[in-house]
Formats: C-alpha cells, sequence, structure tokens
C-alpha cells in the first residue's frame, strides 16, 4: 500500500511545486517558506492542545507531528526541508524521516528552531511565509506572512486532487470503514456511546487526537444533535437508532463518514424505516450527481426536493407537494445544513465559496441556505462529502409551529418519531473526467466486506 502510494508522491509534490510556482510569480515573490506550527499551552497551564500540522506543510510534505519544521521553496531549485530534531530528555524527539518521499527534499536536521535562520536566508530575496511563526520569527527577514493573495491561489486549486492525495484519501476511507464496522457491531452487542468510541479508536488504531474531528456517536433522540460529541458513559439507556459521523486519517488527509442504524428492524416504526430506506436510495442519486461542470449548489437544491419528497411520502409533511416543501422551507426543518463540503488536507476544506483563485469574490449560496460550505462548479479531481441528513429537532419544529410552517407538518407522526432521532448518510465522492463518480467511502466499506 504505502509502496504504490510513494511512487505516486514524486507527481503530486511536482504539482505542488508548479501551483508555487505560479502563485510566487503571479504575488510577486521570490520563494515559499511554509512553517508546521508550534504546539501551544492552555491558559496559565504547562500543557496545551494536541499539535496540528499547518495544512500547507502537509501539502509539502506528510508530517503530522513534527513542530518547528520549514519547507523552503525557491522555483527552479529543490525543495528543502528543515527537521527540527531537538535535544530532549522529557520527550521523544520526532524521528528523522527516511521514508522514499524524503528523497525529494534536501534535507536539514535541526537541533533549535533559531537554527533554522541561517538556512532560510532570505538574502535579497522576497520570500512569503505561510503559516504561524512565533514572534521571534518577525526578525529573520521574511517579507510577507500569509498574505492573503498567494494563500488564494493555494487554496483555490486545493479542492482538485492529484493522484498521490486520492490515494491517500482511499486509504483513510478504508481505516474509517473499518472502524464503521467496529463501531457497528460494538453498538449491537450493547456498549455505551463511549465504548463504542473506543471500539471504533482501537480499530481504526488512531487516538483521538489523530481523528480528523471529534466524533459524533450517537442513541436515540441524540442522533437529532448535529454535532453531538458527548459521548454518553451509560448503556441503559434508549437506542433504537445510533448515527455514527467519525472519519480517519492517513498522511494528513481526511475521510468523513456517516451512517445511521437501528436496533432491530422488526421493532421499529414502519414509518422510520421508510425513511430510512427513501434517504439510501435518493443519497445514492445525489451522488451520482457529482460530475464535471454540475453546480454543487444544485446538488444541494435538489437534495432539498428529493428530501420534502421523502417527507410527503412518509406522510411527514401534508397539505403541500414535495416541490412547494423544497420552496416554503419546511425540507429545511428536517434537513437544515448543507449537502456537503470539499474534503482534503481539512475536514471542511478551504475555497469552498471562491468564486476563482483571486480570493477576491465568493460564489453565492442559494438564498435561505446559510449553511452550504460549497458552492463551486465540480471538476475532475474534486473530492466532496455527500451527506443529505433528515432530523426531528425539537428547536426547529417550535421554530415551524410558531411561524406558521407548522400546519404542513403532522405533529402525531413526529412525535411518534422524534425518539429515534434522525437520519444522516455522508460519502466521500471524487468527481472524475469520465462522469463516473468515486465514491470513495462505498469502494471502502465493499472492499472490506
Ligand atoms: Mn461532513
Amino acid at each position: 500500500m504505502t509502496d504504490a502510494i510513494d511512487l505516486l508522491f514524486s507527481a503530486h509534490l511536482q504539482h505542488v511545486q508548479a501551483l508555487a510556482d505560479r502563485a510566487l510569480e503571479r504575488e510577486g515573490y521570490d520563494g515559499l517558506v511554509v512553517y508546521s506550527g508550534r504546539p501551544g499551552l492552555h491558559f496559565l497551564d504547562d500543557h496545551g492542545p494536541a499539535f496540528k500540522a499547518n495544512p500547507h506543510f502537509l501539502h509539502w510534505a506528510p508530517l503530522q507531528e513534527a513542530p518547528d519544521c520549514f519547507v523552503r521553496y525557491l522555483p527552479g531549485r529543490r525543495p528543502q526541508l528543515v527537521f527540527h530534531q531537538p535535544a530532549d530528555y522529557w520527550h521523544k524527539p520526532p524521528t528523522v524521516p527516511t521514508a522514499a518521499w524524503t528523497r525529494e527534499f534536501d534535507l536539514t536536521v535541526i537541533r533549535e528552531p533559531a537554527d533554522a535562520r541561517g538556512l532560510l536566508d532570505a538574502g535579497n530575496r522576497r520570500l512569503a511565509c505561510i503559516g504561524e511563526p512565533p514572534a521571534e520569527f518577525a526578525e529573520w527577514g521574511f517579507s510577507a506572512t500569509n498574505p492573503a493573495g498567494l494563500l488564494a491561489y493555494l487554496h483555490y486549486d486545493r479542492a482538485a486532487k492529484t493522484p498521490y492525495e486520492l490515494a491517500c484519501m482511499r486509504e483513510a476511507s478504508r481505516l474509517g470503514a473499518v472502524g464503521h464496522v467496529a463501531a457497528a457491531a460494538a453498538y449491537r452487542a450493547g456498549a455505551s456511546e463511549f465504548e463504542v468510541h473506543q471500539a471504533y479508536c482501537s480499530a481504526v488504531g488512531l487516538r483521538e487526537q489523530e481523528l480528523p474531528y471529534g466524533n459524533i456517536i450517537a442513541f436515540g433522540e441524540g442522533a437529532a444533535i448535529l454535532h453531538y460529541t458527548t459521548l454518553g458513559r451509560r448503556r441503559d439507556v434508549p437506542r433504537p437508532t445510533f448515527l455514527i459521523d467519525a472519519g480517519a486519517q492517513f498522511r494528513g488527509y481526511a475521510s468523513d463518514i456517516t451512517r445511521t442504524h437501528v436496533a432491530d428492524a422488526a421493532g421499529t416504526d414502519p414509518t422510520f424505516l421508510e425513511l430510512m430506506a427513501a434517504m439510501e436510495k435518493l443519497q445514492l442519486e445525489l451522488c451520482a450527481a457529482v460530475q464535471p461542470g454540475f453546480d454543487y449548489r444544485e446538488i444541494h437544491l435538489l437534495a432539498h426536493r428529493l428530501i420534502a419528497g421523502a417527507l410527503v411520502q412518509a406522510g411527514v409533511v401534508t397539505g403541500c407537494t414535495a416541490e412547494q416543501a423544497a420552496e416554503n422551507g419546511v425540507s429545511g426543518v428536517f434537513f437544515p445544513h448543507g449537502i456537503g463540503h470539499l474534503l482534503g488536507i481539512q475536514v471542511h476544506d478551504v475555497a469552498g465559496l471562491a468564486a476563482d483563485d483571486s480570493g477576491r469574490t465568493e460564489i453565492p449560496r442559494p438564498t435561505g441556505h446559510r449553511y452550504l460550505r460549497l458552492t463551486r462548479r465540480l471538476e475532475p479531481g474534486v473530492v466532496v462529502t455527500i451527506e443529505p441528513g433528515l432530523y426531528f429537532i425539537d428547536l426547529l419544529l417550535d421554530e415551524a409551529q410558531q411561524n406558521g410552517l407548522g400546519r404542513y407538518i403532522a405533529w402525531d407522526v413526529v412525535r411518534r418519531l422524534q425518539p429515534y432521532g434522525g437520519i444522516r448518510i455522508e460519502d466521500d465522492v471524487a468527481c472524475t473526467a469520465s462522469g463516473t463518480p468515486e465514491n470513495l467511502t462505498r469502494d471502502a466499506f465493499a472492499r472490506i466486506a
């Protein structure tokens, strides 16, 4: 696995360099310094949150746990990797990487961050620094730190993945699928939400801080809370449904997967089962729309029409057609988030609204859809999530009762279904040139089955 990915890294790095060449030329810089970052501390404490590397640094080098490292790049030259390995007997110093990808860099090991200064020396060059440099770097002679035009250029391109990045995301998807299977088994065996989470982490082989985001693991009504991260410790709670939104990371690239399970179909309200089946079917239909040239906003609006159709069909929404329910806001009572987002190094990857690589204009969200995170047209290599949801959320149902939309809601049905919380199904889908999307998530589940 790793070997095949290594073979792709060289071409990936060439792409990253070519991107930097164009960005630097356009913005008038002679070179780039990308700083991995430094762990912070909690207020009045000598401990801090887990280190998270600068995503730009990960774009260049798959080093997730290496603070105070630098990539320095001058167009036309081999990129330089300055690797910080402190003399430290309190912690295990990071191991100097020797994997195949390191051959693409001139690697220098330093003991102190300050040792990097001479190696990065700008001379008379205009170097742009990307990252969160500590105060002492102010004297290092960088011409700019995080210049907006440069970042916008680099961010815009990151939507479309290189073959190397797609390979990493396939592996992140495989790991996530392995975790989901273990989690579902733990749920069926009677584990608490917390224990399901532990089963997930064990199966994936990642610590919590190594996951791309905090696991959402919810039984019953908890599934109606979009970002429910409480991880209940009790087993003897109502658990008619199990919603799990959990991903994994490989070489800094994320997967983002959601599945909803029922405890026992025979004991589940038939209307809820009908909605589960409808959501599965419409989710696949939406995945099929991930095609070059498609406006992602149209996929979001299609999701509203399809979910509205499911709600009308199941008798949750009455007194209007599916089209009307998608127009008048009723579908939004049950589906109050966007259909998905860009995925990559960041779970909600950057530049989802960018009209172009200038960073100056955004593509507006459709009116009334303020949580949509992606409004761009799709192109080959772009990876998005497709995550339709349908929930029974008290806050939004109360609002509907007050704003008049309540007259389209069959309240007896809603009250009957509320204990199930909700449904979300989320896959990671790559847009391809052939027009047939690659569903990284479904492929991963199929491979491990
Ligand atoms: Mn997502």
